[in-house]
């Protein structure tokens, strides 16, 4: 394609696909109708389309932790980027690379105030850059620079593009494929004194893992540097990307309540944190300090976007350990006529996990079991909720397929997180994604009464209950997931659970299962 003969919209495509971006989850509008355009003219971009926005935007971000490569979004003015903040939020804190590509009116109609104008640039900018386009010459060359930017901490960018500057012809050379930012390397002096600190410390200290500081070398590294000192082990709470099981040390997340986490805290004289951010309480509760660790105990070795990998393997190195001999205890099968609980949903999940599989967890009541007992399971790569803001773990799912369509991906789903994205189901179905749900079908915001509990409300009255209770009507997942298109059955036993998983498993996804707990 030569420069003069190309729209703008054609420029920010091909350069998205000079910089390595291959998949786009869109949900466009009449301001994007170029962009869709140029989707078929400039190959090279796979199209992906999510009922909702924040489909699209959890899509992305499962999609580029799985891939390592940043994914596009193509969202319709501030409203679609509105609808799509909430998985943009978890992406953040993920430090994932994603590229939004906003529409706007075009440029002479943004005076009159239309129904649909609004300030997007705001809105963009509660979850990283911001680039708006002001005319026809940079539009590649800025689209280009949002890719660079989503490569950075903390990894979302977004790009607003009038529908006039799309459409018209581009004046520009459109930028050539050159090597996008890579993790930060962390220098040697910070390595050395971090040796130091933990030959000092020995036993009294924790390493707290984050980040690419989870990948399996990175973990084996971890191992290593406890086995010379004795640091006890930890995995951040909830990890963007961890891998797991198929004989790695079985790392322990930092709990998730303040207190235990505190109490796992205590005694640290040093508490590394590779990879991961200082840990701090989730919520503030009355009388319970919101840093965990004790004053003066945090070292940091890896910063979330710097390379924790690197640095682990070469602290192993300086620190001499050894690796241990793996010795992981077998799971225990819960017996098949047992019923279904978290318990025995975690311990059927992991022992029956296949070969490299990918698990994306949202929600307490299996996800929290699951993790217990799937260090014993086979290797497999964890992917959590880590923003708390609920409506990922589908779209997550999603996007883990498309980026590893070799792999079985399991959907390890709290009902209550799932509704809110439930229409990911559909974009599973057309896309034929290797994904099988797995729905912990309590009928209710279970976590939210342990959370009315600390609250010191043992005693629900009718709102309380009310409002954190999906039952009456009871919300039929199976008609849900077939109305989507997906194939589902129901299980109410652990040998049910087992035996449809199994077959799921082998069929290939995308199919759903309603654990009724
Ligand atoms: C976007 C967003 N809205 C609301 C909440 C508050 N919230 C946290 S957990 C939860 C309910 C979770 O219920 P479910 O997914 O069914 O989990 P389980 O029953 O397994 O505890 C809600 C509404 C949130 N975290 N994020
Ligand atoms: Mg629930």
């Amino acid at each position: 394609m030569s420069a003069e003969a190309i729209t703008g919209a054609d420029a920010l495509v091909l350069a998205a696909v000079r910089a390595g971006v291959q998949v786009c989850f869109a949900n466009p509008g009449t301001t994007e109708m170029p962009l869709v355009s140029a989707l078929d003219r400039v190959p090279g971009m796979r199209a992906v389309l999510g009922l909702q926005e924040n489909v699209c935007t959890g899509a992305a971000d499962g999609y580029a932790r799985i891939a390592g490569n940043s994914a596009m979004t193509l969202l319709h003015l501030g409203p679609g980027l509105a609808n799509g903040l909430a998985n943009l939020h978890n992406a953040r804190r993920a430090h994932t690379p994603i590229v939004n590509v906003v529409g706007d009116h075009t440029s002479w109609h943004l005076q009159y105030d239309a129904p649909l104008t609004s300030d997007i640039a705001a809105l963009a900018a509660t979850v990283g850059a911001v680039h708006t386009i002001t005319d026809r010459n940079s539009i590649g060359q800025v689209m280009r620079s949002a890719v660079d930017d989503a490569h950075r901490s903390p990894g979302i960018s977004t790009v607003i593009v009038p529908a006039d500057y799309q459409q018209h012809e581009a004046a520009e050379a459109i930028p050539q494929v050159g090597p996008r930012p890579s993790r930060e390397t962390v220098d040697g002096d910070r390595i050395a004194k971090v040796a130091k600190r933990l030959r000092d410390t020995g036993q009294a200290a924790v390493v707290l893992l984050g980040g690419n500081g989870l990948t399996r070398a990175a973990q084996e590294a971890a191992w290593r540097i406890s086995s010379a000192t004795g640091a006890v082990l930890f995995c951040e709470t909830f990890p963007a990307c961890a891998e797991r099981g198929g004989g790695l040390p079985n790392i322990d997340r930092l709990p998730y309540f303040p207190e235990r986490a505190i109490a796992a805290l205590k005694d640290a004289a040093a508490v590394v944190v590779a990879g991961a951010d200082e840990p701090v309480a989730y919520f503030g509760y009355e009388g319970v300090p919101s840093v965990l660790s004790p004053p003066d105990a945090v070292v940091s070795l890896a910063r979330p976007q710097e390379d924790a990998e690197s640095a682990l393997l070469e602290l192993a190195e300086i620190l001499g350990g050894a690796t241990p001999s793996a010795n992981q205890p077998l799971i225990e099968q819960p017996d098949d006529a047992a019923s279904l609980t978290g318990s025995t949903v975690g311990h059927t999940v992991a022992a029956n996990l296949p070969e490299n599989a990918i698990v994306s967890v949202e929600g307490g009541t299996s996800g929290y079991p699951f993790y217990t007992a799937s260090a014993a399971a086979r290797a497999h790569t964890v992917l959590t909720n880590t923003g708390g803001a609920i409506g990922q773990g589908l779209p997550c799912a999603l996007g883990a397929a498309i980026a590893a369509p070799d792999r079985p991906v399991i959907a390890l789903q709290s009902d209550g997180s799932g509704l809110y994205t439930a229409q990911a189901l559909w974009s599973m179905g057309r896309e034929r994604a290797n994904v099988v749900v797995l729905i912990a079908a309590n009928h209710s915001y279970n976590v939210l009464r342990t959370e009315l509990g600390r609250h010191g409300n043992s005693e629900f009255g009718p709102q309380a209950r009310a409002l954190t209770s999906l039952a009456d009507p009871c919300i039929d997942w199976v008609a849900l997931a077939n109305g989507f298109g997906v194939a589902a059955n129901r299980a109410t036993t652990v040998g049910e659970l087992r035996k449809s998983l199994n077959d799921a498993v082998v069929a290939g996804g995308p199919h759903l299962i309603e654990m009724v707990l």
